[in-house]
């Protein structure tokens, strides 16, 4: 049917309306009924065996655009939309954001349903409802405070598939309840995203902001997504949230798998499970005990077939952030697992000797990672660096055991998202230059080399970035009342905050300049320093850093002397969304964790595609942007990831002693608890920060701080010349194909899952 007549019916038969006469939230929901139908009737992918992609998060962000995209239907739905005086851009706007992810490792989820679905491959993602994801952060006298972020309206992408379960726990029984989102595939077929509940949630559980009865798990399990990223890791519910999943991983699996007729004593051959992070390591346990409980299986060929299924992939190197759970909690949540992880445990015990792989250890803490280690068959890191490090040192002992179970998958985006949702002006003009062969092919964007002399191209480039800085100027404006001077360069950097993020590094940075601009030195062009970032609620020094920046913001934007020359803003409640805006407007990518630290970074890949500049450290996947752009196109500064490592095991890092070295670095430190800051910002929050960066500075801010100071000078002097600086945005836009997930899939797909 014809995309006018199909919607004029829907808006008719909802709200007895047509197109024109329709509220932007009306028309909302006549183009999500429309494109939920056209994609019923997009056929379902299948093949001989599956992928299940489990994981704790999917951050996919709102779905509008993205299937719209992806059926083919946007260009057409946009020119029905504008022939009845209406605007997509509008009714994208009401759509609800769902934030089922803390950061890198849930967006990266997403990422990866698109391209599978787009490469055609049959994989289905397995996750959580969480009915109000990760706390919506809201700015108040300076500080961050946390609500819950509603985003399940009675129609949306969800829809129940009359699946459900039974999940004992240790204490109790509850029922599960399956609703799928449909994931389309560009110009291809259909995969799942499966998103268990429990039946007998209770939203009205929570009370002021994100606060909640914690023990009532038959009512609280889905209402929040942990958002600790990192650190301070969690408690009973966490685990209780964990095996909630995988037991109704484990079913569904199962329950498929019979369904499609298939032998469950060759599991391996039909079904690859790919576990993110080990958030969802109990999988395995589980399938053990419903493979000898429920299948009749030996407990030998139980583990034999799940070893031969499960895969892993670690996303960190903090020790901080890796999952040891004390096995009283485990008997707490799930005993009846309990006999299989000491089995599993024993069997490692009798086979080596080293403390340092064992599963249960001395003090009967459970290692998660190393379940999925010895019973997985593979595991990867998400950048070369970062694997090896893991190699090398953080998993060097298993790395020995089993070489041939380690390797690499550098992270990749979407595209669809990244570049032809966001960016649309960027998507035409590249169509325009190079054809639109690197939609499906994104290493064609190489073509675009070719055309480097091209004054025409150059020019084009250098307009859609200030296109889309206008773009954001206003939004910023409106959002968060602050004046954008459009000729100023565009500083961002958007991710978690954490501290080896470094987020208070950069903030000394501004510090800097500020009393550069006070001390009579104006700098030649104005600048403006974009963040967006939420703290987890109990990372007190994040929050610290946070109000930090809002202390900034308010010092330099009121100083009549200074704002005209710098902005500093810090948007409220930074998502997928946000970041939709941010990154196609953004001239310098702030890239500068710690060298070893940032696993990969998948930020520093969307704007390198949207023609920003990295200015960053020799970490994660920057290492990979530098080995493709080159010197000249990237700006690269700090200690690398062997130095810092030696600090660390030789301890010998003093802040102290960076501090009492350099004027430049002590003013700057010291500005934060001067009379100025003390008058704009709380006392303790700041104090707080100054004694952790000159006593502690566990991720070495100091170390590095003269260096990006120099770096970034020379980056901010380099944009003057604007004609080099078009250069740089070109060879970082045409190099970007290497970071499609399309090419990470398909490498997971040909080592790892190998469906066809
Ligand atoms: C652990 C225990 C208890 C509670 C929470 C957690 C937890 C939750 C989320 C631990 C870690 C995370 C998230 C990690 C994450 O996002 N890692 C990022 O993954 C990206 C995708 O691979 C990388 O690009 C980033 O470098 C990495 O930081």
């Amino acid at each position: 049917m014809n995309l006018e007549q199909q919607l004029n019916d829907i808006t008719k038969k909802l709200y007895g309306r047509e197109i024109a006469s329709c509220t932007d939230a009306q028309l909302y929901g006549g183009v999500l009924q429309l494109t939920r139908q056209r994609m019923m009737q997009t056929p379902v992918i299948t093949g001989p065996k599956k992928v299940y992609y489990i994981s704790m998060e999917f951050l996919i962000g709102k779905l509008l655009s993205n299937n719209l995209i992806n059926l083919g239907i946007y260009e057409e739905l946009s020119s029905v939309l504008e022939a009845h005086g209406r605007h997509l851009s509008d009714i994208e706007e009401v759509e609800p954001e769902p934030s089922l992810g803390n950061g890198g490792l849930g967006r990266l989820a997403a990422c990866f349903l698109d391209s599978i679905a787009t490469l055609g491959l049959p994989g289905d993602g397995i996750g959580l409802n969480y009915h109000f994801g990760l706390f919506k952060q809201v700015f108040r006298n300076r500080l961050q405070k946390a609500e819950k972020n509603e985003w399940i309206e009675k129609d949306s992408w969800l829809y129940d598939t009359g699946i459900s379960f039974e999940v004992a726990f240790g204490d109790r029984k509850v029922t599960s309840v399956l609703y799928d989102m449909d994931v389309v595939g560009y110009q291809n077929g259909i995969n799942r995203l499966h998103l268990f509940d429990i039946q007998s949630v209770d939203e009205s559980l929570v009370k002021k902001g994100i606060l909640f009865d914690k023990e009532a798990i038959e009512k609280n399990l889905t209402l929040f997504l942990y958002p600790d990223d990192s650190d301070k890791a969690g408690n009973l519910l966490r685990i209780y949230q964990e095996y909630f999943m995988v037991s109704n991983g484990a079913q569904l699996i199962l329950k498929e798998q019979k369904e499609q007729g298939n032998d469950l004593h060759r599991l391996y051959e039909h079904a690859a499970i790919q576990i993110n992070d080990t958030h969802p390591t109990l999988v395995i346990p589980e399938l053990i005990r419903l493979l000898t409980e429920k299948e009749g299986f030996s407990m030998d060929e139980a583990i034999d077939v799940v070893s031969r299924t499960c895969a892993y992939t670690n996303h960190t190197i903090l020790a901080e952030a890796l999952e040891t759970w004390p096995l009283e909690y485990i008997e707490t949540v799930v005993p009846q697992l309990v006999p299989i992880i000491q089995e599993l445990s024993d069997r490692i015990a009798e086979q080596y000797s080293d403390e340092a792989v064992q599963i249960i250890d001395k003090d009967d803490r459970v290692h998660m990672a190393h379940i999925d280690i010895h019973y997985g068959y593979s595991v990867n890191g998400v950048a070369a660096i970062h694997t090896d490090i893991l190699k090398e040192t953080e998993l060097n002992h298993f790395y020995k055991l089993y070489p041939e179970k380690f390797n690499n998958k550098t992270n990749g985006i979407t595209f669809r998202r990244w570049l032809l949702s966001c960016n649309r002006e960027l998507a035409s003009f590249l169509t325009e230059t190079i054809g639109d062969g690197y939609k499906k092919d994104a290493a064609q964007l190489e073509q675009l080399l070719t055309r480097i002399e091209d004054p025409e191209v150059l020019d084009r480039l250098a307009e859609i970035k200030m296109a889309k800085k206008r773009e954001l100027a206003a939004y910023i404006q409106e959002k968060e009342g602050i004046l954008l001077d459009v000729d100023s360069i565009f500083d961002i950097q958007i991710k978690r905050l954490h501290e080896y993020k470094r987020q208070q590094m950069n903030a000394l940075y501004i510090i800097h300049k500020y009393l550069e601009i006070k001390g009579g030195k104006k700098p030649v062009r104005p600048m403006t320093f974009i963040f967006g970032a939420k703290a987890a609620p109990a990372y007190v020094i994040a929050q610290d850093i946070i109000h930090l920046i809002l202390v900034l913001s308010e010092i330099v934007n009121n100083d009549p002397q200074v704002s005209p020359y710098m902005k500093v803003v810090m948007v409220e409640n930074y998502n997928v969304s946000y970041a939709e805006k941010l990154i196609p407007a953004c001239d310098i990518s702030e890239q500068i964790s710690l060298a070893s630290k940032e696993a990969s970074g998948t930020g520093n890949m969307k704007f390198m595609l949207n023609g920003a500049v990295t200015l960053g450290t020799s970490d994660g996947a920057n290492v990979e942007i530098h080995e493709l752009v080159g010197d000249d196109n990237i700006y690269i500064f700090g200690e690398k990831s062997d130095k810092v490592i030696r600090h660390y095991a030789k301890m010998d890092y003093v802040s102290k002693d960076y501090y009492d070295k350099s004027p430049v670095i002590r003013e700057a430190v010291d500005f934060i608890v001067s009379k100025e800051a003390l008058k704009v910002g709380h006392k303790q929050n700041l104090e707080r920060l100054y004694k952790e960066l000159l006593n502690k500075d566990w991720f070495m801010t100091l170390l590095d701080l003269e260096d990006y100071i120099r770096v970034k000078d020379q980056a901010f002097a380099d944009y003057e010349d604007q004609e080099t600086w078009k250069r740089k945005m070109l060879v970082n836009i045409a190099k970007a194909g290497f970071f499609s997930s399309d090419r990470t899939i398909a490498e997971y797909n040909r080592d790892i899952w190998k469906l066809r």
